[in-house]
């Protein structure tokens, strides 16, 4: 195997040569600075999406080789050529033997597996092996990775496959070029390190978490396949869109059980029929999926599907029709002993403290949650914001950025695109009102209705400290305009909440997508002071309160259900992390604010009859 590395002449770095041809500088990769220059593309991409519903998988979750990789050894030695070299053999650098490295679990997060790796932030490398056979026929083997935070490289058996950016969304990795029969080696570099023109960007209010933790699996695909399957009730019936691996020409078989059948003409690898017929319809109160099959040649896929419709008239939010207020509840994904780990218990362990605080709707802030939380909700008639983390000052003046956060906001509409549950998608969360900013969320808003024309698009914006009104320019691109603020916490007294509801007079639903209060677990006072349960509980009241007083507001979001780690909050009382839970973090205690919450919501947000 030839090994290119840097010609280095003394002083000058000359160019592109090779470690075993005439080695110039055997220390070559003492000098290279542009080391990841040859790993930033392929980018791992949702135009590389495979629809995965009713696909067998085969997982690569279990125990990996792990190590965490500060100075960037692993690319500038090309660690992942040099496996299953003997560490005494004198043509590779000696500093990696992935064989022994420790174990760490995947899926799992380093920040939570030992206390050493807690704030360790930088790269890390996966590695193991499997067994494959070369796929025949034109099939593909592709690597799915549920999520890894932030930017991931994949190599296989010593090739570079793509690099994907973003930690929260689905990726694919097409391994059929490099997959060999027999045993197969892969590794993948996971780095978290916060980044200026990143999304989000370095600067955010939750703890940044490192590591491969969502599922690995792999999946065989005909070499025709479905990429998207999108399934969603209009005026005129059900619509199904197909689009497809390649640009055929051909037909589609369409089912859904007990309900409609039909054909979807493909042309150039795309494809929509309306199915004429008329679902029992999917809400919080009436649970119906349906069991959705495509076949196209020897691809088949699934999915259970619930049918609703969602939409705003005027400032009101209406589902299936009728009048919607929303009950809310913001979380994040994150776990003393989990890290960013979800799994299924975890996620209704939320859902059932969501539902006996009597809410109807979850803000899954501030990045894709689990896919698992999703269909939970879709099963348990509970609704959901889902967003990217367009959060804060990401850098709006920067092409790459942009493209950055419309490929996550793509790859989780792909994901999501099929549940009911889902009603809003989130472009954004408090960012400045500046005219880079508006473009750039304009331009997510129209990708958003160009993957999903069936929900509406919203944004956490800021409040107008100097007009107190309800002031963004983005609002006139959303279908539902969110607004975070905190009167009773960053701003004293609720007057300033008053007076901004009563000066604005926007033309379409608002719902205060944040606001609460910190209090310590356990500390009790006077419900004047800071930091008390008895004060988040009066915040939490006079917020619900105030907020349902404007007709405007259709619903509120209190920030949020569990306590979270976080290191910006340094104060005495918080030390490493936001107190805003209704709820501890052990995810278990609850504060007097759950029950005030509870209280609240029950005499001020009522459903429709
Ligand atoms: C916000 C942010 C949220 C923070 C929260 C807070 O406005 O959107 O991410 O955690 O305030 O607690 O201050």
């Amino acid at each position: 195997m030839v090994r290119s590395g840097i010609i280095y002449d003394g002083e000058n770095l000359l160019s592109e040569g090779s470690y075993t041809q005439g080695i110039k500088d055997p220390y070559w990769h003492l000098h290279d600075e542009n080391f990841e220059t040859p790993y930033m593309t392929p980018r791992l991409t949702a135009e590389g999406s495979v629809f995965m519903g009713g696909r067998d998988v085969v997982s690569l979750n279990g125990d990996w080789c792990f190590a965490i990789d500060p100075m960037r050894e692993g690319l500038r030695q090309r660690w992942f050529e040099h496996d299953a070299q003997p560490i005494d053999d004198w043509s590779v650098p000696r500093d990696y033997d992935d064989g022994s490295w420790q174990k760490a679990p995947v899926p799992g997060c380093w920040t939570t597996e030992r206390d050493e790796w807690l704030r360790y932030e930088g790269a890390a490398w996966y590695s193991r092996s499997f067994e494959a056979a070369v796929p025949t026929d034109g099939d593909r083997l592709i690597l799915r990775i549920g999520a890894a935070n932030a930017q991931t490289r994949v190599f296989l058996n010593g090739a570079f496959c793509g690099l994907h950016l973003g930690g929260s969304t689905p990726f694919f990795c097409d391994l059929t070029p490099y997959i060999q029969s027999g045993e197969n080696l892969v590794m993948i570099e996971v780095d978290s390190t916060r980044r200026a023109d990143a999304v989000p960007m370095h600067h955010t209010d939750w703890f940044n978490h490192g590591g491969l933790y969502r599922d690995v699996e792999l999946v065989k695909v005909p070499a025709v396949h479905t990429s998207h399957l999108f399934v969603r009730l209009t005026d005129d019936g059900v619509a199904v869109d197909l689009t497809l691996s390649s640009d055929v020409d051909g037909t589609a078989e369409v089912d859904i059980a007990g309900l409609a059948k039909g054909k979807i003409e493909v042309r150039a690898g795309a494809g929509t029929t309306i199915l004429d017929c008329a679902p029992e319809l999917w809400s919080p109160d009436s649970l119906r999926l349906y069991d959705v099959t495509v076949t196209y040649g020897s691809d088949r896929v699934t999915d259970r599907v619930g049918f609703r419709r969602i939409e705003r008239r005027g400032r009101e939010l209406l589902l299936n029709g009728r009048t919607l207020q929303l009950r809310g509840i913001g979380m994040h994904e994150e776990d003393l002993d989990l890290g960013k780990c979800s799994d299924e218990v975890e996620i209704r362990r939320r859902f059932a403290h969501l539902k006996d605080l009597g809410a109807n709707v979850a803000r899954a802030a501030h990045y894709p949650h689990h896919e698992l939380v999703a269909r939970v909700a879709d099963e348990l008639g509970i609704l959901l914001w889902e967003e990217i983390p367009v959060y804060w000052a990401v850098a709006f003046d920067n092409p790459p950025t942009f493209e950055n956060a419309r490929n996550q906001l793509v790859e989780l509409i792909r994901r999501d695109a099929n549940r009911a549950s889902v009603i809003l998608w989130g472009v954004g969360n408090e960012n400045a009102d500046t005219d880079t900013r508006l473009d750039f969320m304009r331009g997510l808003v129209e990708a958003a209705r160009a993957e999903d024309p069936s929900r509406l698009v919203t944004a956490a914006c800021l409040i107008n400290r100097e007009t107190f009104r309800i002031e963004d320019r983005l609002a006139d691109y959303l279908d539902v305009i969110g607004l975070n603020q905190y009167f009773g916490w960053y701003e004293p007294g609720f007057e300033g909440l008053k007076r901004l509801l009563q000066n604005s007079d926007p033309d379409r639903p608002v719902v205060i997508s944040e606001t609460g209060a910190d209090a310590v677990a356990g500390m009790h006072g006077p419900d004047t002071q800071l930091f008390t349960e008895e004060y988040q509980a009066k915040v939490l009241t006079r917020q619900v309160e105030i907020a349902a007083r404007a007709d405007y507001v259709v619903g509120t979001f209190i920030w949020l259900l569990y306590d979270f780690r976080t290191d910006r909050r340094q104060t005495k009382h918080q030390r490493g992390w936001n107190l805003k839970g209704v709820v501890a973090a052990d995810k278990t205690t609850r504060k007097l604010g759950f029950v005030a919450l509870a209280r609240a919501y029950q005499r001020h947000f009522r459903d429709a009859d």
